[in-house]
């Protein structure tokens, strides 16, 4: 029987990345809704990998299967960073995606480096309390306006210059196979691959 992993996140768009990426490893991937848990973690880390591994231990703890977290953020040179690990509070609980977009562009008037990155930290929890992590980082731009409807978050205004597109121009797949998450997630199946066959 396939091992089950918990997909330790609340964001949609990252869950249905993380699943279709993780789809070809042979391994069943489920929700926390799935799962039966509902785990507020406070990501009190001062770096994306602290914060995945505490997201990754509360679920695994919780639902006492293995679980996966994703900690990830848009750094941007001309915000020394930031809003970085703290990408999904940027502006505060008020806005919602398209609102962060607008304010990320509002405050980049004036700059003269668009340069940004994303990156993804992912960790992996065992109930016996081994622990996997890997991480991932797609350099780019931060776009003049917003285009293109596809992912989540802060896609619309992440450029890729090689493609001459934002994220939110490229199809899933497309995005998957250069993005911060596909390659933290390919480096972390690799792990996974050789710590299930030890
Ligand atoms: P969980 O903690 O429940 O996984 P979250 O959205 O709070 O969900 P993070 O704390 O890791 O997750 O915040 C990551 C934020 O960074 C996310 O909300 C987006 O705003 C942004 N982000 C991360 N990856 C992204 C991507 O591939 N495309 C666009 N924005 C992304």
């Amino acid at each position: 029987m396939a091992e089950k992993f918990v997909l330790a996140t609340h964001n949609p768009g990252k869950l249905a990345e993380m699943k279709s990426i993780l789809s070809g490893l042979g391994v069943e991937v489920i929700s926390p809704a799935e799962a039966g848990v509902e785990v507020d973690v406070e990501e009190s880390g001062t770096t994306f990998a602290e914060n995945a591994m505490l997201k990754a231990k509360a679920v695994c703890a919780a639902a006492g299967l293995p679980a996966i977290a994703d900690d990830s953020g848009l750094c941007v040179d001309a915000l020394n960073g930031g809003p970085g690990v703290y990408s999904a509070r940027y502006g505060g609980e008020g806005l919602d995606d398209r609102g962060r977009c607008m304010l990320l562009l509002r405050s980049m008037r004036g700059q003269t480096t668009r340069a940004a990155h994303f990156t993804c930290a992912v960790a992996c929890a065992f109930p016996g309390g081994d622990t996997l992590t890997a991480e991932g980082r797609c350099d780019g731009a931060i776009a003049f306006a917003p285009l293109g409807d596809g992912g989540f978050g802060y896609d619309p205004v992440f450029l890729v210059p090689e493609k001459g597109k934002t994220f939110g121009q490229l199809g899933p797949e497309e995005k998957s196979a250069i993005s911060h998450r596909g390659k933290a997630l390919a480096a972390f199946a690799e792990k996974l691959g050789a710590y299930l066959g030890k």
